[in-house]
């Protein structure tokens, strides 16, 4: 059931399709869809009278035992459609909700899951429906949740009972975090650039990821297949080594609160020199989904970040339309799956990379060759000279590096 009046950038069948997709991943069957167009949304039920009634006897004909919403509810929405529909009632958030749960297979997955799970639950507590039943190993084992309207008391111990959940995963989540932050800190210290996969789900980052660095990341055509971060070292064409890091994937009207649960997740992004933007551009909604990544990205305060937008799964496209190329300018059209154009998006990379670090000339003694093998794996090269007191190299350098080199260096500039 999709709403007109909601501001999505997606036409309405193309997000009720996506909804669809979503359905499915979550392991149910769509029976049927509705839409109704209404000037304003009915402020107790979303839809209007006339088309709860319509929905209700429709399972006559088609027995369902779900409706699904494309729009947000408020939870008193949701409880007012569920005692109308007399069934469940779940809105698209909840849904994703679901599948991480199922997806969330590493510790950290699931700390975020449980904790984003809990922050929608909480204010949803009286009067729900069994949806979580499913996932109660998540919910901490709370008792009474998952049963229709708990009594009074019932409902207050298990309200305490989830913030002090919440309050503990928020502390759980905090050590993953501090954890990673190490990790990062490790790595700007060896001076190597990270470069980011962002894009709206199934687009296909896992599918290059593993293209570029045979990481055996899972990689299928299900939305959200990838919940947590993925990093390998890639050695692009010109010998300059690279951290790649896979990520989970954006999609259309996702809840900044739900964005904000994965943010131990996201924070890798944090670190990037370079984002590539993958871009499924077989799919008719593509530049929607380019519209939600970057908006997305906005939210998560990353817009400043490099980027360069990667079109990916071109072997679908009988050939490359020019509408695209216009649409996206300075883009790099590849197939992940067929390893098209992989070479150009290799040498993009790279050109950005050196664009953005520092033009140096050092002059290196014999006794320290570890710094020539350095300059050459991370850096670009313009000149290298040999001479009886040591290596003299000119060229570009990642701008974490240059402090490495100090010592050394005869010549700099940006
Ligand atoms: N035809 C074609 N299919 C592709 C290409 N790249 C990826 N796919 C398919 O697209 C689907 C999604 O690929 P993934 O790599 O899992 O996409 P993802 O962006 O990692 O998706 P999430 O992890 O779900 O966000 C898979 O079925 C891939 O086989 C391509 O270049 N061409
Ligand atoms: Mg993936």
């Amino acid at each position: 059931m999709e709403a007109k009046g909601d501001r999505a950038p997606f036409p309405t069948d193309q997000s009720l399709e996506e909804l669809a997709r979503l359905v499915t991943t979550a392991g149910g069957i769509v029976v049927g869809r509705t839409v109704q167009r209404v000037a304003r949304f009915h402020p107790a039920t979303l839809a209007g009278k006339g088309k709860l009634e319509e929905l209700v006897a429709l399972r006559e004909e088609t027995p369902y035992d779900t409706v699904v919403v494309d729009s947000e509810l408020s939870p008193t929405q949701q409880r007012n459609l569920e005692q109308q529909l007399q069934c469940k009632v779940l809105d698209r958030s909840a849904l994703i909700l679901d599948i991480f749960a199922q997806r969330a297979h590493t510790r950290e997955a699931q700390l975020q899951v449980e904790l984003a799970q809990l922050e929608y639950l909480l204010p949803r507590l009286a009067g729900m429906f069994t949806f979580f039943s499913r996932s109660a190993g998540a919910v901490g084992g709370a008792s009474g949740i998952a049963t229709r309207g708990p009594g009074e008391t019932q409902l207050e111990t298990d309200r305490r009972h989830i913030r002090q959940r919440i309050a503990r995963l928020h502390r759980e989540l905090e050590e993953v975090r501090r954890t990673r932050q190490l990790h990062r800190a490790h790595r700007s210290r060896q001076g190597i650039s990270v470069v980011s996969l962002v894009g709206y789900t199934n687009a296909g980052k896992s599918t290059l990821m593993n293209r570029l660095t045979g990481a055996g990341v899972l990689a299928e055509n299900k939305l959200f297949a990838t919940l947590e971060p993925t990093t390998r070292r890639v050695t692009l064409p010109a010998g300059q080594e690279i951290l790649l890091t896979d990520t989970v994937g954006f999609i259309q009207k996702l809840p900044p609160k739900l964005v904000a649960a994965f943010r131990a997740t996201l924070e890798e992004l944090e670190e990037a020199e370079l984002l590539l933007i993958v871009v499924d551009a077989s799919d008719p909604g593509h530049f929607q989904q380019y519209g939600t990544v970057v908006a997305t990205l906005e939210e998560l305060k990353l817009q400043d970040i490099p980027r360069l937008t990667v079109l990916n799964k071109i072997d679908v496209l009988a050939d490359l339309p020019l509408s695209l190329l216009e649409r996206y300018p300075g883009s790099v059209a590849i197939s992940a799956q067929e390893g098209i154009g992989l070479e150009a998006l290799a040498e993009a990379i790279a050109e950005i990379l050196n664009r953005q670090g520092r033009e140096i000339t050092v002059h290196i003694p014999f006794q320290q060759p570890e710094l020539v093998q350095l300059f050459h794996r991370r850096g670009q090269i313009e000149r290298e000279d040999f001479s009886a007191s040591g290596t003299t190299l000119q060229g570009r350098l990642p701008a974490a590096l240059v402090s490495r080199f100090r010592p050394y260096i005869t010549e700099s500039s940006r």
